[in-house]
């Protein structure tokens, strides 16, 4: 055996031996760094004659590939000794049952959402939808807000930016969930009656406004339809969801370019440990009223812009803030935090998946 054959073995077998990544580095750098065994070897191969060289080069070159090849065995023997031992220390029984249940719950805004579609399905309402995304038409021009009135720039719309020469229409983020109400009107025969929830957007943000918010708008048309038709069916709502009988309502007369007549809606309630509770007559003592909902008969151009003919139709629209009806009923004071997606808040507000609202089991069980 050569001395480099014998040098091979020795370090080899030490490099074999070494126990952990370390101790296999400090070999490394004793064999292979710059003050190395090995490297001290090459270096004097500059100073040989070619035929020296020509003999002891290839040796040299052998026993250095060698240790290099036996440091990166033991150094993957060493690295999945130490995963296997990772992985038996961190090793997870997914079979094993839960010890705790899942945290989730039903946001305020899809209760109160899917209370109002039980209340208002008693009264014999289905639920429509309709997209977000809405043209100008369908959101404020077949509404009898024409182009130049003030009420688009009291929306605060969201607009797209303009496509293409000409384009068919400029597109925005619908306003109010009315343009559902209008998609109905075209495209199903009267009588109607139903309910539009869901998301509105308008560009204004404050402790009290947020860029998007809820509404839940309602129509009914059918034939010889009138404001007592709006007011009764108001009441109903509004008591099955507050879940008291004592309800009073104060119809005032208002302006929306959607309804002729129309009418602001306010509701009588007390103040109680610093919270509006709903109930009573706002003029007794101790009450106050407050807005709660815009309302009217369906403006006439309204009817015949959805080509319908508004000497046979007639029929009645509210609208109203869900969020404010969720803080109202359950006592939230801070409407941005309805959108945080805060866990301690939902575990606070929120409601088990399981307890669904029906009228026969209590609206808010
Ligand atoms: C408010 C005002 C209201 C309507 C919404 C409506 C829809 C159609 C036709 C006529 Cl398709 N009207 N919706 C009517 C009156 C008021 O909402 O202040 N909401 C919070």
């Amino acid at each position: 055996m050569s001395d480099y054959q014998a040098m091979q073995a020795e370090l080899t077998g030490a490099i074999d031996a070494a126990t952990d990544l370390d101790a296999l580095e400090a070999l490394r750098v004793a064999a292979l760094g710059k003050a190395g065994s090995i490297t001290g070897l090459l270096k004097t191969l500059g100073g040989l004659t070619p035929e020296e060289r020509q003999v002891v080069g290839p040796q040299i070159h052998s026993l250095r590939e060698g240790v290099t090849a036996a440091l990166a065995a033991r150094k993957a023997a060493l690295e999945g000794a130490a995963l296997e031992a990772k992985l038996a220390n961190e090793r997870l029984d997914m079979t094993l049952p839960a010890d705790a249940s899942p945290r989730g719950s039903v946001h305020p805004v899809s209760q109160v959402m899917d209370e109002l579609a039980e209340i208002f399905a008693d009264m014999g309402f289905a639920v429509a939808t309709g997209p977000e995304i809405e043209d100008d038409w369908h959101n404020f021009t077949a509404l009898n807000i024409p182009e130049t009135h003030p009420a688009r720039a009291m929306h605060d719309t969201f607009y797209f930016p303009e496509v293409g020469e000409g384009a068919a229409q400029r597109m925005l983020l619908r306003t109010h969930t009315s343009p559902v109400q209008i998609r109905t009107m075209m495209e199903k025969a009267p009588p109607i009656r139903i309910i539009a929830p869901g998301r509105v957007y308008r560009s204004d943000s404050d402790a009290t406004h947020t860029p998007m918010f809820h509404q839940v708008e309602g129509l009914v048309i059918d034939r010889g339809i009138h404001m007592g038709h709006l007011k009764y069916t108001l009441e109903t709502f509004l008591k099955a969801y507050f879940e008291t009988d004592d309800i009073v309502l104060r119809l005032r007369p208002s302006y929306f370019p959607f309804t002729e007549p129309s009418a602001e809606v306010d509701v009588g309630y007390k103040q109680e440990k610093g919270r509006r509770i709903v109930g009573g007559n706002g003029d007794d003592d101790g009450h106050a009223w407050m807005e709660l909902l815009g309302s009217g008969m369906v403006n006439r151009r309204v009817i015949a812009n959805c080509g319908l003919d508004p000497d046979e139709w007639q029929g009645f629209a509210f609208g109203v803030g869900v969020d404010r009806l969720a803080m109202l009923k359950y006592g939230m004071d801070d409407l941005r935090a309805f959108f945080d997606g805060d866990l301690r808040w939902l575990a606070h507000y929120g409601f088990g998946a399981l307890s669904v609202p029906t009228l026969s089991g209590g609206i808010s069980a």
